[in-house]
């Protein structure tokens, strides 16, 4: 076995098909993505609307945006448990605090959501991962089955910027290497950067996994049907400014991180009342 691993389906020693070997798990039964078929899902009246707690103000300290070789992600500097920016109901078992957020995106010519609706690929996935209140640290919370809960949107492409994700695409430049990071001006309220509507009470629930190895099956997903409008200028700000690699390697740009969608198997996939 080998740490190593990749996007590229046609890389046969790093690509999705070689993660197993990087950790069984990432072979295992309740594996994310997957693909959302409605032939496949039930309706549960339990899944009514998630409470988002400190979604709706600036957070009282710094955000850090973070090039981690697969992802570019922010982070919530310091103790998290102290911003009271949180997550509850809607079936979730526990309250969860948030961690951090990070994207999957494609490339010019290809979709690159991880999640499926229909087996249709979107353009960009935002995932908020939220570490339940039980824990003290994301470690502790990988080997209990409701450890994590990840909240899922796709991007639709309009006409005109979002204005919401400027200081974001702002700050890409100085992520353009594995390992960069740059602190950020906590002026945006994190419901700032969500689909527009008021109530986010449309959503698909099932028991997943993080999407990349050690993919522990640790995570309750949510993912929610309305999605965030982004242009097409800035979803290749993403494409061509950040790049796969840390400085003094080759830089190929990070295009295509994401997972294709993988067998449901026994799961149930539940969708919300509304
Ligand atoms: C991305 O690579 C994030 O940057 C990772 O965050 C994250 O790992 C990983 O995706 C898997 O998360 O919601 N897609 S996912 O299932 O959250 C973790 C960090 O490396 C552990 C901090
Ligand atoms: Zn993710």
């Amino acid at each position: 076995a080998t740490d190593k691993w990749c996007y590229d389906s046609q890389d046969i020693n790093c690509g999705p098909a070689h993660w197993k070997d990087v950790n069984h798990n990432c072979g295992g039964e309740n594996q994310s993505p997957i693909n959302f078929d409605w032939t496949r899902m039930r309706r549960d009246q339990n899944l009514g609307g998630i409470t988002f707690q400190g979604y709706d103000r600036a957070p009282p300290g710094m955000w850090r945006l973070m090039n981690n070789g697969h992802s570019v992600l922010v982070q919530l500097e310091g103790e998290t448990v102290i911003w009271n920016m949180n997550i509850s109901g809607g079936g979730l078992p526990n309250i969860f605090q948030v961690l951090q957020f990070h994207f999957h995106w494609g490339s010019p010519t290809s979709n690159g959501s991880e999640h499926t609706v229909g087996g249709n690929q979107y353009p960009m996935e935002l995932h908020i991962v939220h570490l339940s209140v039980k824990y003290q640290s994301i470690a502790d919370a990988m080997k209990d089955p409701s450890g994590l809960a990840v909240l899922g949107f796709f991007f639709t492409i309009a006409e005109a910027d979002n204005p919401n994700y400027n200081t974001i695409l702002a700050g890409l430049k100085n992520v353009s290497s594995e390992g960069n990071f740059v602190d950020l001006e906590p002026t945006f309220r994190l419901d700032s950067l969500l689909p527009s509507t008021n109530k986010l009470t449309r959503y698909y629930r099932y028991q997943g996994s993080l999407t990349t190895p050690d993919c522990e099956e640790a995570v309750i997903w949510t993912v929610f049907e309305d999605t965030i409008p982004i242009s097409c200028a800035q979803l290749k700000v993403f494409m061509d400014t950040v790049h796969f690699g840390a400085i003094g390697e080759t830089p190929v740009k990070m295009r295509n991180n994401f997972r294709p969608p993988q067998p449901l198997k026994n799961r149930k996939v539940y969708a919300s009342k509304d």
